[in-house]
């Protein structure tokens, strides 16, 4: 290999997954069902029927998983504690035997050397809060702040680094505005409120964390995108800056800025405007880091009367919607059809470090690619145009650094090839390959790669494994 550019000192190389995308064992030890357990159900919901019911098993894998991130040689390892396995319906007493579960991987992570960072919520409510509102309702929040207290009360003594929610902006908008994800609920703006008390969620979390132990760092994890005008037509230019909104900053500026980007969007939100003073001050608590989970870009013009737009993009927008996202021009796509533009994550690095003077370090805490890989005859999983994709978005974190930017990690999306949302097992994002007839795991080329990246870092040697464990190990 290339030698690879230095890092900055103290820059942490991780990888990362969510509960319902890996876990499985959907209702073992008293676990409760999720908006996703339900979600998955529905006929049409995903690609081919398919939910996270078994996933890639890890919830009885995960020794043999920690195994595999332990010989990657990761110094962080970024995943989800699934809400109703820690408490069946949302509230009240902790299912100790679900706790347990996480018990183990943290201290499978920490004996293998790898931070463990929990993510609080990833999107996969108690379905009994689902049929009490949900995220339209207030008490959700104060909900996720005692389930935290909870959490963090029992690993708090071994964790000390903690995401609250994860991208706030799309549970909001793919499951609240759209019906692509979760609870479905089609609401169009009518969805906000449930962004704002996702918000809420965050503020009191981050609140219930530190009175733990004021020495624990809190972070959350959030999409982020630049988006650009189709044209330099006032409305193609109105209609991106509506979306950039819509998409961005009214998840951001409440927690780094205090407020809400226009008066439009909190107008929308039924909270009397002293309550929602309050609100944006518990929001607005400082953090330790700020994530952010990068794709692609967008691009937007201002609706044209003629152009029908259903199918352009694989998430239709509703019609009577100011904006309509167009595909982004790029010379590789993924094969999910993702346009592949690693300068996009440069760009938005720059552009939340020029708006928000506060900015907390950042980690990138999410990027990643879908490939259709396979394993061929002699058991290798060749995807080179993965491996060209993390190196082009790492390099593109060094430009940003390079300008400025305070990053101070990178994961990447994703240690396995998981349970892909709406989108089911085709999409493929892992470093490490899995057949989900047999759960046999195999690394991928990517792998290697990503192995030799995090060894060529000072203080970091390579570690001597290479065998893959057995699964019972
Ligand atoms: C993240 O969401 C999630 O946190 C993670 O769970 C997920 O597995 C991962 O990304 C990969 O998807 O061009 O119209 O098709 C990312 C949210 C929303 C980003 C959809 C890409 C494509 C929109 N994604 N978006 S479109």
């Amino acid at each position: 290999m290339q030698p690879y550019p230095q890092l900055p000192p103290g820059f942490r190389l991780g990888a990362s997954t969510a509960a319902y995308q890996v876990e499985g064992a959907w209702d073992a030890d008293g676990k409760g069902p999720s908006i996703w357990d339900e979600f998955t159900t529905r006929p049409g919901a995903v690609r081919h029927g398919e939910s996270g019911r078994v996933a890639i098993d890890h919830y009885h894998r995960f020794r043999e998983d920690v195994g595999h991130l332990a010989d990657l040689g990761l110094d962080d390892y970024r995943f989800s504690i699934s809400w109703p396995r820690v408490q069946p319906t949302g509230t009240g007493e902790p299912n100790g035997t679900g706790l347990d579960f996480y018990d183990r991987l943290v201290d499978a992570l920490l004996a293998a050397g790898i931070r463990p960072v929990p993510t609080l919520y990833h999107w996969d409510l108690p379905l009994a809060l689902q049929e009490r509102g949900g995220w339209l309702e207030r008490s959700t929040a104060h909900a996720f702040g005692e389930y935290a207290a909870l959490v963090v009360a029992r690993l708090g003594d071994r964790v000390h680094d903690w995401i609250t929610l994860n991208e706030i902006s799309v549970h909001t908008l793919y499951g609240h505005a759209l019906t692509d994800h979760a609870p479905a609920l089609g609401l169009g703006f009518g969805a906000l409120v449930a962004g704002h008390h996702q918000l809420l969620a965050h503020g009191l979390g981050v609140r219930a964390i530190r009175e733990a132990d004021p020495a624990h760092r809190v972070g959350i994890a959030q999409q982020h995108f630049p988006v650009t005008a189709a044209s330099d037509a006032p409305e193609d230019l109105e209609a991106a800056e509506m979306f950039r909104v819509l998409t961005n900053w009214a998840f951001s500026d409440p927690i780094l800025h205090g407020r809400y980007p226009a008066d439009w969007v909190a107008d929308l939100l039924p909270v009397d405007p002293a309550q929602l003073a309050e609100d944006l001050a518990l929001i607005a608590a400082p953090l330790d880091f700020y994530g952010v989970n990068y794709y692609e870009p967008s691009c937007v013009e201002a609706p044209r009367p003629d152009k029908d737009y259903s199918g352009v993009l694989e998430v239709d927008v509703p019609e009577g919607m100011p904006f309509s996202p167009v595909p982004v021009e790029a010379a590789e796509r993924t094969d999910f059809g993702w346009p592949v533009a690693p300068e996009g994550l440069t760009q938005i690095l720059r552009d939340l470090d020029a708006r928000y003077p506060d900015l907390p370090p950042v980690v990138v805490t999410e990027s990643g690619a879908s490939y259709h890989d396979v394993v061929d005859e002699d058991g290798r999983v060749a995807d080179p145009r993965r491996i060209a994709y993390v190196d082009a978005h790492l390099r593109a974190v060094l430009d940003a650094v390079d300008s400025g930017v305070d990053v101070r990690g990178f994961y990447v999306w994703s240690a396995f090839d998981n349970f892909e949302w709406a989108a089911g097992y085709d999409e493929r994002f892992g470093l490490v390959h899995v057949d989900l007839g047999t759960q046999v795991r195999t690394r991928k080329d990517s792998f290697a790669w990503y192995r030799e990246v995090i060894a060529s870092q000072p203080g970091r040697q390579a570690r001597a494994g290479g065998s893959t464990p057995t699964p019972d190990g």
